[in-house]
């Protein structure tokens, strides 16, 4: 979660390893695409950053961020990919659909990370307004794009490591 004290674009850049091997499909959302792209942008440029080659990043869109979960899975599916990282932006409205929304969504997500052997990680903001997107995309407390990027390759860090 940004914070004050936290900001989504702040990490020790030595403690991240190379991504050079790895293989990485983005999902985002197109319901207020004015965050999930700057999300999308973010996350391609820290991966590439840490060694990730452009072909080794599949970028795939999906109507909303309800859609992230099958989006994913069929990603998952492809065997194109070692991780997947999922954008989406839900602002809270009038009604409880904010609520079905991010529950549905959030739970979804989880569910894959439990049945398949690919991670997939938690890009979804989920915000009173508009304003506190914008400072998650690249404002005042960074990106969250950069901080799934960097998920994502200690992630798989991880099962390889462990796989030895
Ligand atoms: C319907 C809807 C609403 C009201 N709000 C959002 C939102 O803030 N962010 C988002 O990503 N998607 C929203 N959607 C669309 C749903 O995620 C989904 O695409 C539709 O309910 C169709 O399944």
């Amino acid at each position: 979660m940004a914070t004050i004290y936290h900001n989504l674009s702040e990490y020790d850049f030595n403690s991240v390893p190379s991504a050079e091997k790895m293989r990485f499909g983005i999902i985002m959302a197109e319901w207020n695409d004015n965050i999930t792209i700057p999300l999308m942008e973010g996350a391609v440029k820290t991966l590439k950053k840490h060694g990730a080659k452009e072909e080794n990043i599949i970028i795939q869109t999906v109507p909303g961020s309800f859609e992230l979960i099958f989006g994913a899975q069929q990603m998952i599916k492809s065997g194109k990919v070692d991780a997947v990282i999922a954008f989406g932006c839900v602002v809270r409205g009038d009604t409880p659909h904010f609520d079905y929304i991010c529950q549905g969504t959030t739970q979804g997500l989880a569910h894959l990370n439990t049945i398949s052997d690919i991670p997939v990680i938690y890009g979804l903001l989920t915000t009173n307004n508009m304003e506190q997107a914008e400072d998650r995309c690249g404002g005042k407390l960074g990106n969250k794009g950069d901080e799934c990027a960097i998920s994502a390759i200690k992630m798989l860090d991880y099962i390889w490591k462990i796989k030895i």
